[in-house]
């Protein structure tokens, strides 16, 4: 077995049997440090913070310096190998741990659109496919005390999750969790169906990461960007409220590499 054959078939079969996997070596040592300033720098600054809980702004929208590597061959390779091409990123947002044990643990959930708290969601009981990827790109290492995702292996193959009254309490311990650690520069890559929960930070600095989700050229965002018409008809539909994802300025589109331009071309707004 060649080097790119053995690399796929051992990230594919762990994300279809165990619901994740984690990628080393994405971004190169020497870019971790200066993508992690920039991402806590812009997280910080109030034009990023606004309505944050809500509206999520496109991380890129301010600085594109993660794009090389939310391009990278490893990850799309991955992406390509499940959905095949015309790969399209549904969302770009740091995930940002506070320290000294601030946060919130777990709170068990399956990401969009399988969250069934929010107005577009696949109604639980979903199928077992899987649609959509969610990507935590590491800049720090993640460890146990500073934060490493909670996660039930195998849970992505069940046709619900805890944010849809499945039985599961989401803020209690699951027998099975585990907690997801990996250096700075790796990529945390799993089925968004997987249930995941935020950890907290027992360590005195911050453990900061950027997720980016990736999704099928068919798989319909539009219900996801604020002021959309389909945003509003979802909700009235359902009585309930879509978190959004931001769109991109054609100026900042023009900055990124060719390589990341068709996985945001549908984000891009003058
Ligand atoms: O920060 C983490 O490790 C988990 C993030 C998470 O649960 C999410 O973004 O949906």
């Amino acid at each position: 077995m060649d080097t790119q054959t053995a690399f796929l078939d051992h990230h594919i079969s762990h994300i279809k049997r165990d619901g994740w996997t984690v990628i080393p070596d994405v971004i190169p040592s020497d870019r971790v440090g200066p993508l992690r300033k920039s991402v806590l720098k812009i997280f910080t600054a109030a034009t990023y913070g606004e309505d944050l809980g809500v509206n999520y702004p496109n991380y890129l929208a301010f600085d594109q310096g993660l794009a090389p590597y939310l391009a990278s061959r490893k990850v799309l390779d991955l992406a390509e190998t499940v959905f095949g091409p015309g790969v399209r990123i549904t969302s770009t947002r740091p995930v940002i741990l506070d320290p000294n044990g601030t946060g919130d643990r777990r709170s068990w959930h399956a990401d969009w659109p399988f969250n069934q708290a929010r107005a577009a969601c696949i109604p639980a009981p979903y199928p077992d496919v899987t649609i959509h990827l969610t990507t935590l790109f590491m800049l720090t290492d993640f460890t146990k005390e500073n934060g490493g995702t909670w996660i039930v292996p195998g849970s992505h193959r069940s046709s619900n999750n805890p944010t849809g009254n499945n039985g599961v309490d989401s803020k209690k311990p699951y027998p099975t969790e585990m907690q997801v650690t990996g250096k700075a520069g790796s990529v945390l890559m799993f089925d968004s169906r997987l249930w995941h929960g935020h950890p907290t930070n027992y360590t005195d600095k911050h453990r900061v990461a950027v997720r980016a989700n990736y999704a099928p050229w068919w798989l319909n965002v539009n219900p996801t960007e604020k002021d959309a018409t389909e945003k509003d008809l979802i909700e009235q539909a359902t009585g309930k409220a879509q978190t959004t994802q931001g769109t991109l300025p054609k100026s900042a589109y023009e900055k990124l590499p060719e390589e990341a331009k068709p996985l945001y071309r549908h984000w891009v707004r003058d």
